[in-house]
């Protein structure tokens, strides 16, 4: 006998007379019936903690993942259909992305049947699903003769001929020598065959890469001859942008010399408008391998992005080795059915995940640093933490009770400040993260802790009695088993939770300072000034507005906020795109054009250091999904970290975009 299965789901909005519906859909397609069996599924949406289910048993639930089974005594015939509907979903399906896109039987007897599953069936939608990077094809005329992204301070070229065939690099100097040798590496591997890199002897036009002092850290000048071009600059960062301007350039010209030219004359000069220029992975998710990193890290160089933002741990994953702690990475870094980790975001029932082993991050470290970018760690603490609870629970307060849920849907995720086990275990990890990441910045985290967070602890409670009063001790026990907000982040600004969670942030920040490293953090590790001001940065992500007022407050900010930077979110409204949309939509257009400085004082333009975008992994478990969501709107944050307002300009970076590199290659069908 075998047994085979397909699986579908319905999404149908409320309506005045009935409520919400997420059908469930289970079609024996074996040749025996099956009875006493139960259905496993996955996927960005998450079944409400109060939901019911029409025509079956809600089992278990955790986060995205689901467990039901049919109703007492249920017989699924083959060719038949079981068809239950959940009432109550965290939010309502707005892409096609978001429902359920993994699923799993198991049997009487054991067996566990992996799924097909086709995606979420939304009611009255049925335009073609989009997958793949929107197609921005070079037209026969563009606005400016070069192709660079992001566009330079100025260009003041003059002449032109037909494109040389490739660069042969003549560096003079130490940091001339490394930004040819970073460049050289970079462009083999974005671009092989084009052979942008190539000796004399191969028709590649001499590139002098002659030293000047006086420019900026990031700034370099190209001269154009006949000939020959000289690249001047101060450090080898200023170099290595020298040549990715050329670099992109000589591919213009040469892929479409119609519309393109290369100059005999004239010069460019140039530097960034920001000092931070960033894009963040969340690797927790989905995980990515280290190839799949380090082809992310040359992307952003060619869009000279110069940090990347690694989330490496989450509620659903940890991802990096810890020596001390081999537990982490054996237990949390895997899901499946029957770990501690449940299947969850399509990860299917087998064993799924993985992790950065040391020496995969260094040679990550490295290749970055090669490409001027230097690579954030972030250990997501106090929330967001489950994988690593489930992987170490001698780090909860033994006496803790009750349930608090995050927005997310996780029970208990949060490290307890007020366990002193716990800053043992921080400190361990701090230290072997910053012997990785030389780059001196720890990012921590700090964001959406559940505001019911350890009302279960009396270590928690009388923590709180000792820095704030009994009156918030009691406000706190009132907590006591609320599950929290589904429906969006808690807000915990001024609760008996933040004064724990600033607590717990100062201390570890103290710590990371003793290291004499930076501390960055969400938003929410400014509540109550947790950190020093002069040791730290945030990013604002709730809001627009919220990083012009923490400007204002002193803290130095990048600016990344989901409505335009959050690369999970859909880049438009309808059903047929893929993507989040709890921070709305966000086309190319609306990306690149949203202005980061807009709203700031005088003074807190002296605190904003930049932009980043954030690529948050819930939706990616198709890399199709991955290249739509991500390209070209990476390069349109990159633009707007680079070049000043008054140059940004969407035509030119419509008609130039085409030329990027995307990652796994996958384009739009039209
Ligand atoms: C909010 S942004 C989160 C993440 C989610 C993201 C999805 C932030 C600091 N927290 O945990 O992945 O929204 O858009």
């Amino acid at each position: 006998m075998s047994a085979s299965f397909a699986f579908a789901t319905t999404w149908t909005p409320a309506t005045d007379s009935e409520p919400l519906g997420y059908g469930l859909e289970l079609t024996n397609t074996g040749d025996a019936p099956v009875s006493n069996f139960q259905l496993g599924f996955s996927g960005p949406a998450r079944v409400d903690p109060h939901a019911t289910l029409e025509n079956g048993r809600l089992l278990k639930r955790l986060s995205n993942h689901t467990l039901v089974a049919p109703p007492d005594g249920f017989v699924l015939n083959p060719g038949e259909t079981w068809t239950a509907t959940a009432r109550g979903l965290s939010y309502g399906l707005r892409h096609w992305s978001d429902g359920a896109n993994s699923a799993y039987v198991v049997l009487e007897d054991g067996r566990v049947i992996n799924i097909p599953t086709a995606p979420t069936a939304g009611k009255g939608h049925n335009s073609p699903l989009l997958k793949g990077a929107p197609k921005f094809p070079v037209p026969a005329k563009a606005p400016v003769s070069h192709s660079i992204i992001p566009w330079p301070k100025s260009v003041a070229t003059s002449g032109n001929r037909i494109a040389p065939a490739g660069l042969d690099l003549k560096p003079v100097g130490e940091a001339a020598s490394e930004a040819a040798k970073g460049f050289s590496g970079l462009v083999a591997d974005l671009f092989s065959v084009e052979a942008l890199v190539r000796p004399a002897s191969e028709a590649g036009m001499p590139v002098h890469l002659s030293e000047k002092s006086g420019l900026g850290d990031e700034a370099y000048e190209i001269e154009f001859a006949d000939n020959s071009a000289t690249i001047s600059a101060s450090t080898r960062h200023g170099f290595f942008y020298g040549l990715v301007t050329l670099g992109h350039m000589l591919r213009g010209a040469r892929l479409h010399p119609s519309t393109f030219t290369w100059p005999t004359g004239g010069r460019i000069e140039d530097e960034p408008g920001f000092s931070f220029r960033g894009s963040h992975l969340d690797v927790a998710r989905q995980f990515y391998t280290g190839a799949e990193v380090s082809r992310l890290i040359e992307i952003m160089a060619w869009n000279k992005m110069n940090k990347f933002h690694w989330h490496l741990t989450e509620d659903e994953a940890w991802r990096i080795e810890i020596s001390a702690y081999p537990a982490l990475t054996e237990i949390g870094a895997w899901r499946g059915h029957g770990k501690a980790l449940p299947p969850m975001l399509g990860s299917g029932p087998q064993p799924t995940g993985g992790y950065y082993t040391k020496d995969v991050m260094r040679q990550i470290v490295a290749l970055a640093e090669s490409l001027s970018i230097s690579v954030i760690p972030e250990v997501d603490m106090p929330g967001h933490f489950y994988a690593a609870l489930q992987a170490l629970p001698e780090l909860r307060d033994p006496d803790e009770t009750g349930e608090y849920q995050s927005v997310q849907g996780f029970p208990n995720n949060s490290l307890n400040p007020a366990h002193e086990p716990v800053y043992k275990f921080v400190e361990t990890v701090i230290d072997e993260v910053l012997e990785i990441f030389p780059a001196g910045v720890f990012h921590l985290g700090a964001d959406e802790v559940p505001l019911a967070a350890w009302s279960g602890s009396p270590l928690a409670l009388d923590m709180i009695e000792k820095l704030a009063g009994p009156a918030m001790r009691a406000k706190h026990e009132s907590q006591f088993n609320q599950l929290g907000n589904h429906h969006g982040a808690d807000e915990i600004e001024g609760s008996p939770t933040a004064v724990l969670q600033s607590a717990f942030i100062r201390r570890v920040h103290d710590y990371i300072s003793k290291k004499g490293a930076i501390t960055g953090g969400w938003e929410e590790a400014a509540h109550g000034d947790a950190v020093d001001k002069d040791k730290s940065y945030v990013i604002g992500w709730r809001n627009v507005e919220i990083n012009a007022e923490l400007a204002e407050r002193g803290f130095d900010i990048v600016v990344s906020p989901g409505q335009r930077y959050y690369l999970d979110m859909a880049n438009g409204i309808s059903w047929a795109e893929p993507g989040a949309g709890w921070a709305g939509w966000s086309g190319p257009q609306e990306t690149y054009e949203f202005e980061a400085r807009a709203g700031f004082s005088e003074k807190g333009l002296q605190h904003l250091l930049g932009v980043q975008s954030c690529i948050w992994s819930e939706s990616m478990t198709d890399r199709a999904i991955f290249d739509r969501l991500v390209f070209p709107r990476l390069s349109a944050v990159a633009e707007a970290g680079w070049t000043l307002p008054e140059r940004k300009n969407y035509e030119r970076f419509k008609a130039l975009v085409g030329l990027m590199p995307i990652m796994y290659g996958h384009w739009a069908a039209e």
